[in-house]
């Protein structure tokens, strides 16, 4: 088998940036990726026969860990039957279902192949029912690439400092506002000035992709108030927490419904799938049965949907979260303990099983106190821990995940690592 060096080589050749995604790169972080030759439970090996303790989980899809037996047994039975059939199956039903009993908010939704497909939906289908163009999003934000949301995004957007991605129309760029994250009164002074003209506000109700940032008390409330106010559609982007914070996502952690839910990752247990859904008087304008237009070759396809059920299914046994919470907390006081140790200033933002270690002085509340941490100072502790076998996103502006395939031993293996890596980086 090649070498990671050779298949990077090999990859640029006939890949933009030898990847196919750009965070993949390691721009963030310097230096070449490793490729991959497999995963099982918490690790993964590269080709060049290291294996790593696995904290980013393929960016939040894993929270069972690699290659779970569940999921494995799912995708390969449903394999036997057929891969895709551009026709309906039960399975689409039985997730559907699963959705709609997870989040109270959702009577109907939709099946897509992916996060962004889901936020490009979301708010098609909202600026389609009130007939409003403009849509508000929040600095440090990322819901996909969809056009109307490269704006002052963030995960890639901000790893590599293009807030705004080059393709994207002025006018149509125009008809995104933007607020600081956690800030009800610059969301406030945009529906003085615009209100009827909102036709949503979208938001990761706990931000992953600028870091981990959870809303501040009263942030998600108000932004439920201000819109309902306004007539305004609600949007949580929950690919990331869905499923992952809770059950139920920040929608329950919170207790905040939001009109319209974005799903993904999880729901796909590692396999393509996204979804969005709502109200049934807001989703009834989706064709077939409205004007909003939406579709997908391979939208609710079986082996992905297999994979998300087999995920779900051992999600819905008892003390998961609490487990998941708990093995967040450990990672968090390990790297705290590190940087403490090291006198390295880290504020560390977790909301149960997610969770980022800014290189800066705290409080981080929004992409500007985000901005502040020492993104070389990352790279460093990024290589030194690879060197000690923990793998984690290669960007500060990410987020860690722990998954129910960690065990007590490898988040106590990280917390000596990172006490390593912190001292000589
Ligand atoms: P995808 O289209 O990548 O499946 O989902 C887009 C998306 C939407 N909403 C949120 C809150 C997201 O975090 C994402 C995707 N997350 C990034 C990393 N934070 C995916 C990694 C990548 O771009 O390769």
């Amino acid at each position: 088998m090649r070498d990671s060096k050779s298949l990077f080589e090999a990859a640029g050749r006939v890949i933009p940036g030898g990847v196919n995604s750009p965070v993949r790169a390691f721009r963030g972080v310097g230096g070449e990726p490793f490729f991959v030759a497999h995963g099982k439970g918490a690790r993964i090996w590269d080709v060049d026969g290291r294996s790593y303790l696995d904290f980013l989980g393929s960016w939040g899809p894993l929270i069972l860990g690699h290659a779970p037996a569940p999921v494995i047994a799912a995708v390969t039975e449903a394999a036997t039957r057929g891969t895709s059939y551009g026709a309906p199956t039960g399975l689409e039903v039985d997730m559907a279902e699963a959705i709609t009993r997870a989040f109270p908010s959702i009577e109907l939704v939709r099946l897509v192949s992916s996060g962004t497909e889901a936020a490009m939906s979301a708010i098609r289908l909202a600026r389609g029912a009130t007939g409003r163009p403009f849509l508000v999003k929040f600095d440090g934000c990322y819901h996909g690439h969809a056009d109307s949301l490269l704006v002052k995004a963030g995960s890639g957007g901000a790893t590599f400092s293009i807030p705004d991605s080059a393709g994207v129309p002025g006018p149509l760029a125009r008809l995104t506002l933007t607020a600081p994250f956690n800030d009800l009164d610059a969301v406030r002074a945009l529906f003085r000035e615009r209100g009827r003209e909102i036709a949503a506000v979208i938001v990761e109700p706990v931000a992953g992709n600028m870091g981990v940032v959870p809303p501040r008390p009263g942030f998600l409330e108000g932004l439920r108030e201000i819109t309902l106010a306004h007539e305004s559609v609600l949007i949580f982007d929950e690919v990331i927490t869905g499923f992952r914070v809770a059950y139920g996502g920040a929608q329950e952690l919170y207790g905040v419904r939001a009109d319209l839910t974005c799903l993904g990752k999880v729901i796909g247990g590692g396999l393509p799938v996204g979804a969005y859904g709502g109200s049934r008087s807001l989703m009834s304008h989706v064709a077939p049965l409205g004007n909003v237009y939406q579709a997908g070759t391979l939208s609710g396809n079986p082996l992905a949907v297999a994979a998300g059920l087999a995920t779900l299914a051992e999600l819905r046994k008892p003390d998961v979260y609490r487990r998941l919470d708990a093995l967040g907390g450990e990672l968090e006081r390990g790297l705290r303990s590190a940087a403490d140790q090291a006198r390295v200033p880290l504020t560390v933002n977790r909301v149960g099983s997610m969770l980022t270690g800014f290189f800066c002085e705290g409080p981080v509340t929004d992409y500007a106190s985000a901005k502040r941490a020492d993104t070389k100072r990352y790279a460093r502790y990024f290589h030194e821990m690879l060197a000690r076998g923990v793998f984690q996103a290669p960007s500060q502006f990410e987020a860690a995940f722990v998954s129910l395939a960690h065990t007590d031993a490898d988040i106590a293996l990280a917390g000596r690592a990172a006490a390593q890596a912190l001292t000589v980086g």
